[in-house]
């Protein structure tokens, strides 16, 4: 298949690029390199050296013999550029990656906030407009987020997307729906994501487009099959107070020997799966496309759920490391229960990776390795969500 992947040189985007034409998928990347830049800002990098794009690229085709196309456009700016791509390459899928995708960052400040919300919301909606122009078939792959749902505690499985409601009429009757999920974001980045689905619902309705949107948990580990063939083609680790994800931070800290920074008493429980699994989900909804294109496909793209207290555990007890409980700098509920299902991805043949698969000490030998290259004054949260 011809696949672009949009934010392809991104922690999600860029194993999956890789993924893809390993398969035998044609591919093309287009980002505008955004994500490095913003390193620049954060003064912080990746734990692991990644290379620059083309270093990668090169890598890439004197591993394989293939090549990965790559164009410098951002999208939500550069609409015509991306529409004459549609024009000329002619995907059968996208894959669209290319969101500003922390939550701490999103909560920094106003222009963080504005940031954010201009560049998630025009990006979604210009890939949905350019696609409605090129006249094509295009099979589009977003990559949402398990926090669309909320983490209020309910007693009964988080449903892929939708829900079943009975609405009361006035004779007292009632009207069976089935409507999206209640959104219930956690911050300006979820928000995004949240109003994502509304853009979906909207152009599948009116125009028929095909889509499919991963609620995504959080994603853990950094390396894949094929990021290990090369180290020009290793993938970011993200280990600082805005864009490092909690699982992966715990194990980094506990590698460097720094305490475990717990956000209020750990009661939090998240969904979770590996970037191992990320790459796989993506390409079974590409070449399993949705049957039924009368509404969105919505599928939860997560392995697992646990409590963050949870986790400091089993890390102890791998580790021996330290706990630091911390302020919450966060506004969301000290502790919660949470089950999802991903039945979906079960069923399209996702062998899950989990926790237990011996794969956190990858992690922490990764961290431990390049241990040298972190910044121990980026580790703390500073983004706070009230002032
Ligand atoms: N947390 C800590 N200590 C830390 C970092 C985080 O206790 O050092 C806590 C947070 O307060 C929160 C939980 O861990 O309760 C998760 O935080 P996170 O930073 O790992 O994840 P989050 O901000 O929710 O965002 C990440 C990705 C985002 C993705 C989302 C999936 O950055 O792109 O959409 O995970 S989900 O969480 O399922 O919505």
């Amino acid at each position: 298949m011809k696949i672009i992947v949009f934010g392809g040189d991104g922690f999600c985007g860029w194993p999956t690029a890789l993924h893809l034409s390993a398969k035998g998928h044609e591919v093309v990347i287009v980002d505008d390199l955004s994500r490095r830049n913003i390193d620049n800002e954060l003064s912080v990098g990746s734990l692991t050296p990644i290379s620059s794009i083309q270093t990668r690229l090169d890598a890439w085709k004197e591993q394989t013999g293939k090549e990965i196309g790559f164009h410098h456009l951002s999208i939500g700016d550069d609409y015509d550029e991306m529409l004459e791509l549609f024009k000329t390459f002619k995907p059968d899928s996208v894959v669209h990656f290319a969101e500003q995708r922390a939550a701490p960052y999103s909560m920094k400040s106003s222009k963080h906030k504005r940031y954010t919300v201009n560049r998630n919301l025009s990006a979604t909606h210009d890939i949905l407009a350019a696609i409605v122009e090129s006249g094509q078939d295009i099979h589009l792959v977003h990559l949402g987020t398990m926090g669309v749902y909320g983490y209020g505690t309910v007693g009964s499985k988080i449903p892929e997307g939708y829900l079943t409601v009975q609405i009361p009429n006035d004779d007292g009757s009632t009207t069976e729906k089935e409507i999206l999920y209640p959104a219930n974001p956690g911050s300006v980045y979820h928000m995004t994501k949240t109003q994502d689905q509304l853009f979906f619902f909207y152009y599948n309705k009116n125009d028929n487009l095909r889509i499919t949107d991963l609620h995504q948990g959080i994603v853990w580990g950094t390396n894949t099959p094929e990021t290990m063939m090369d180290e020009r083609l290793i993938n970011r680790f993200d280990y600082d107070g805005d864009y490092g994800t909690v699982l992966n931070r715990f194990l980094m800290q506990a590698a460097v020997g720094i305490p475990l920074t717990v956000h209020g008493t750990g009661g939090q429980t998240r969904a979770f799966i590996h970037i191992k699994d990320t790459v796989k989900c993506v390409e079974l909804a590409i070449t399993q496309p949705p049957e039924d294109t009368s509404k969105v496909r919505i599928l939860n793209q997560l392995t697992e759920t646990h409590r963050l207290s949870d986790l400091v555990s089993i890390i102890q007890k791998l580790t021996g490391a330290e706990v630091q409980y911390l302020d919450n700098p966060r506004k969301e509920d000290p502790q919660n229960d949470l089950a999802a299902k991903n039945e979906c991805f079960l069923d399209m043949g996702l062998k899950p990776t989990k926790l237990e698969d011996g794969l956190m000490e990858e992690v922490v030998d990764i961290a431990k390795k390049y241990k040298d290259r972190c910044d121990t004054t980026k580790v703390l949260a500073t983004a706070k969500w009230v002032k």
